[in-house]
């Protein structure tokens, strides 16, 4: 089996890995009752101090770096009861943060910090013995998540080509109110384009539409215990349990991380993959009964973790990650009714590519992830929907604004020659 190191950025990134690790251990505990330093255990976590031949688990540690431009919340975290699973040596931290600012975790952060992230990662690459994957998490509003996250993956990119790269990308909700968000976003866009071999957007607004759903069905305002942002973020972190699933536990048609980035990514810079799951909810006993159910719950947009519609656009191809005791002649079966409602690209029609996996999510008997890689993700039709609007309007106002700022531009740096006053000689 193959591992994978995680490399949490900023405060987003920094919650997101935590739930997942929690949610990681509880889902291994559940099926390794003996408690053996097993492969899969092995994929995401180092056992420090262990016999390799007895295999008994004696000081887990994540295979994991926490990075932020401030020490509040990796403080926070190695006072809570994630602490023992990271050692002192796995954290990098600063003290001001990058204040929603691209450049300063981009350009700042990313120099000064360089060689103590290098070091870190390279102290984790050698405690594997097949390095596969890095998954990369963080926000795209703030500055130390979509700066130095970026440029954190643009290092991984140049030292290490050939272990695949997956980028968890927060996207701000309607009302975030830092103002820089949007500019972040892009400048770390571009990036994730260059460097990234799979992006898996995550809208917020989606994460609280969810979370409000659920609270509303079952007649209960959202729970209060737990940190603001805990049941919004154990979404995405099912979301990474379910995508690693096949590369932790046994399965009669297990995807390999590399597979899924072969099957769903036919144009390099074309690996924006949209995300939905049935069930979302971890909670016990709220989710689809029949088996059927998971495929349609999956496809209704109420499940998806970005706002758009793959089933009005065209899907370049799709991943079905299913976990359970499932048959493949069922999952056939629920591919042959979605085919009538899926429209692919004329050179992959018959582009499903299909994961089982034998071991179940904790408190379900089966659940599915569904990874489309559909044309939808470019949502651009909000505006081209309306009127005479073409896609062209985008590009002129950019090149109005381009020159609005160059004609400021030139006045700050132009060098006045203010002609003296004439002097009436009396
Ligand atoms: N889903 C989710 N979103 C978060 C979380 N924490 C912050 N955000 C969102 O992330 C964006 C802000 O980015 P942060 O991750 O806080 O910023 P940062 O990377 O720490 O960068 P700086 O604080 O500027 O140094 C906003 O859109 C927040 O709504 C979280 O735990 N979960
Ligand atoms: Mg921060």
């Amino acid at each position: 089996m193959t591992q994978s190191i995680v490399i949490q950025v900023g405060q987003c990134g920094n919650q997101i890995g935590c739930r997942f690790w929690d949610l990681a251990l509880k889902e291994h505990a559940s099926v390794n009752r003996k408690g053996i330093y097993d492969d899969a255990l092995k994929s995401f976590f180092r056992n420090e101090g262990g016999d390799e031949n007895r295999k008994t688990i004696a000081d887990l540690k994540a295979r994991a770096i926490l990075i932020d431009m401030e020490e509040g919340v990796v403080n926070e975290i190695m006072k809570g009861k994630l602490r023992n699973v990271f050692d002192r040596r796995q954290l990098i931290t600063d003290v001001s943060g990058s204040g929603n600012n691209w450049a300063v975790g981009h350009m700042v952060y990313g120099q000064q910090h360089r060689e103590s992230i290098l070091e870190n990662v390279r102290k984790e690459a050698e405690s594997c013995d097949s390095l596969q994957c890095f998954f990369i998490l963080h926000s795209m509003g703030g500055g130390t998540g979509s700066g130095l996250g970026t440029s954190v993956l643009r290092l991984v990119a140049e030292e290490y080509p050939d272990v695949y790269r997956f980028v968890t990308a927060v996207y701000p909700s309607f009302d975030d109110d830092v103002i820089t968000s949007p500019y972040n976003t892009m400048l770390a866009t571009n990036q994730l384009t260059n460097y990234a071999n799979c992006v898996l957007p995550i809208e917020n607004q989606c994460l609280t539409n969810i979370i409000e759903r659920h609270a509303k069905m079952n007649k209960q305002s959202e729970k209060k215990t737990g940190k603001p942002f805990d049941n919004m973020n154990d979404i995405v972190a099912n979301l990474l349990l379910n995508l690693t699933s096949s590369s932790r536990f046994e399965g009669s048609l297990n995807v390999d991380l590399n597979e899924i980035t072969m099957n769903l990514v036919p144009f390099p810079k074309l690996h924006y993959i949209l995300s939905s799951m049935a069930p979302i909810y971890s909670t016990k006993g709220i989710g689809p009964r029949r088996l059927d159910e998971i495929f349609t719950d999956a496809f209704t947009s109420l499940n998806h973790l970005v706002d758009c519609d793959p089933l009005r656009n065209l899907y370049l191809a799709s991943g079905l990650l299913i976990r359970g005791n499932v048959q493949l002649s069922d999952v056939r079966r629920n591919i042959e009714k979605l085919q009538m409602k899926c429209k692919f690209v004329p050179w992959n029609k018959d582009g499903w590519k299909i994961g089982l996996c034998s071991v179940a999510p904790v408190d379900h008997r089966y659940s599915l992830l569904s990874l489309s890689n559909n044309t939808c993700i470019a949502h651009i039709h909000h505006y081209t929907d309306h009127g005479e609007m073409s896609i062209n309007e985008f590009d002129l106002a950019n090149e109005s604004l381009k020159s609005l700022i160059e004609e400021y531009d030139d006045l700050n740096t132009r060098q006045w020659i203010v002609p003296e006053r004439l002097k009436i000689v009396l």
